[in-house]
């Protein structure tokens, strides 16, 4: 096995869930080297830490992490600043709450897209993606980040599916402009330029 001195990230090129990994690295400044992989043709030494054979996985030294959000917790302790999840406990537990329903609902119907374009289950899920983030409207009116003055970990988590919209076949309702305005502010962050691949850049050319 190759001998790895820097923290490194096995990251899926178009993979939401390795954007959400690069997002939070790139808005902590953390130099990291980033190895690009495709599910199914993962590297040798990759398929022998992670007994589950997904994408992302982080190894920083001996220690192997996958899911992305263990992955995301850890670098926020790791590397405590900016800080980006809240103090008080009750908005810790909001936050929780919102990552959970974002995971579950907003990336679970992506991957309902991704994995079958074409597919009956495609044209349902960009239906109700659409009419999910929508009705979400209201949480971004008020702040500039999801109910906050700072980037947390609850925008690095939606800002890959947002990006995702028009790949995915995605549309908005005319109501949701306050969304449009919060995709404007988090897509010209320099961070999140930095947190594009090649083939991510070119979903919004
Ligand atoms: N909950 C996981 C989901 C990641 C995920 O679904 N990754 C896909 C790549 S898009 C994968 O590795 N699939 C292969 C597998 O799980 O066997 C996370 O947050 O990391």
């Amino acid at each position: 096995m190759t001998r790895r001195t820097v923290m490194t990230l096995f990251s899926g090129p178009t993979d939401p869930w390795s954007h959400r990994v690069r997002l939070v690295l790139a808005e902590k400044g953390i130099a990291i080297d980033v190895v690009n992989a495709e599910v199914g043709k993962l590297p040798e030494d990759l398929l022998e830490l992670n007994p589950y054979h997904s994408l992302p996985t982080l190894v920083d030294r001996d220690l192997v992490l996958y899911d992305s959000r263990v992955i995301i917790d850890y670098l926020d302790e790791r590397f405590p600043h900016p800080p980006l999840m809240p103090i008080d406990p009750v908005t810790r537990a909001q936050f929780r709450i919102a990552l959970y329903r974002v995971e579950r609902d907003w990336y679970g119907m992506a991957g309902d897209i991704q994995g079958d374009p074409q597919g009956k289950a495609a044209a349902q899920a960009r239906k109700v993606l659409g009419e999910a983030i929508s009705a979400s409207a209201e949480v971004f009116r008020a702040k500039p980040f999801f109910l906050s003055d700072e980037f947390s970990l609850v925008d690095a988590t939606i800002a890959p599916i947002l990006w995702r919209l028009p790949f995915l076949g995605v549309e908005l309702s005319a109501q949701a402009q306050a969304i449009a305005k919060y995709m404007h502010g988090i897509f010209a962050r320099p961070a999140f330029r930095a947190s594009l691949t090649e083939p991510e850049r070119s979903m919004r050319a």
